[in-house]
């Protein structure tokens, strides 16, 4: 039995040496150490054999098994290594062949505005102040003096959820409200950009979702002359020094008293053309000395503290800036229209 034993391990170990496939290989597994081969049938027959030969035959035996097995793994791993040089000879890469160009993507032009217009009002001492874009009737209407009913509502209608008292904010002014709760009792000098939403007739001028960006200063000094000075040195470094700005007396419940300010059109210098409506003035924001009411909600005395805010919108202005002809670009994800910024 120990010569059977000694056959089996050479012809397998012959047999092995001559496979140069993994089909092969799988076979010779099947013939050689699987349950049924010769070499496993005799381990499982050990038990039949006479007490006096059975630990020497088992012990040639697991020998022979353990070398197979080592011999077996060894080709397979040869043959692994054999397959993969193979195929790296086969399909190398041509290091010099040119690199496909990668799609370099860009800021929106959106992004590229806002970021210009925080980045004046950081050299000018504002901090932005990020607030809700979901917000409550009460904060952005009743605590900036809009009570229900009242007329300046027609104003900003809004989209509104299942929930009467949650809507999306009109405007950034509820974050005056919110600035002034989170920083109380110390002076203000904050800016808020953020996304709003109205319900209202889309247009080339008119979008239900579209940015803002809100000032808010409150001090124990501030004047109207403090706003003024703001608006003009912003729409200087904003759209070059040149540019005249001008105010008009116009209503918000926020503000007492409330001015739009105007800068002269920055495409005919104020002389005059399509985009100004041949006015000569571009609209760029809204603003005011924060009424007393308002100060009051927010939590700062009026008796002691006075502030100004404004609001703009600033897609108008890009539109004018680059003379797009519909606000409904920004939102249209037309790649046509965002890669000429
Ligand atoms: C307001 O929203 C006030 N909260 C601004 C304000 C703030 C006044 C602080 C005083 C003090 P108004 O509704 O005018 O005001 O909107 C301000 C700007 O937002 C507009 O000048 C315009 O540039 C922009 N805007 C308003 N509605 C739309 C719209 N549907 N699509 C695009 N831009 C809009």
């Amino acid at each position: 039995m120990l010569e059977q034993l000694d056959r089996i391990q050479s012809e397998a170990t012959a047999a092995l040496e001559a496979i140069s496939d993994p089909d092969a290989l799988r076979a010779w597994y099947g013939v050689h150490l699987a349950k049924k081969s010769r070499l496993m049938t005799m381990l499982g027959d050990l038990g039949k054999l006479p007490k006096e030969q059975r630990a020497e035959i088992g012990k040639r035996a697991n020998e022979v098994k353990r070398a197979l097995e080592a011999a077996y793994a060894a080709k397979e791993e040869a043959l692994r290594r054999a397959a993969l040089e193979r195929s790296l000879a086969a399909e190398a890469y041509d290091v010099t062949l040119p690199g496909r160009p990668v799609q370099a993507g860009r800021l929106h032009v959106t992004t590229v505005e806002m970021r210009r217009i925080v980045a004046i009002f950081a050299e000018m001492g504002f901090q932005v102040f990020r607030s809700r874009e979901v917000e409550s009737d009460w904060y952005n209407f009743q605590l900036l003096n809009f009570p229900p009913d009242h007329p300046a509502r027609e104003m900003q209608d809004t989209f509104y959820t299942t929930n009467p008292e949650v809507l999306l904010r009109t405007h950034t002014s509820p974050g005056q409200i919110r600035a002034m709760e989170a920083l109380r009792p110390d002076p203000i000098r904050v800016i808020l950009p953020g996304m709003c939403y109205r319900y209202e007739q889309i247009s080339a001028r008119s979008e239900i979702m579209f940015l803002q960006v809100e000032g808010l200063a409150v001090g124990h000094h501030i004047t109207m002359t403090d706003l003024k000075g703001t608006m003009i040195d912003f729409a200087r470094r904003m759209y070059g020094q040149e540019r005249q700005v001008r105010f008009r007396a116009s209503y918000f419940p926020f503000t007492e008293p409330s001015v739009e300010v105007d800068m002269d059109c920055i495409l005919c210098n104020g002389a005059g053309c399509r985009m100004c409506r041949y006015s000569g003035w571009l609209e760029i924001s809204g603003a005011g000395m924060v009424h007393p009411t308002v100060l009051r909600n927010g939590g700062y005395d009026p008796d002691e503290w006075s502030g100004f805010a404004f609001g703009m919108g600033p897609q108008r202005a890009t539109i004018l800036k680059y003379g797009i002809d519909d606000i409904r670009h920004f939102w249209a994800n037309d790649l046509r229209f965002l890669e000429q910024f």
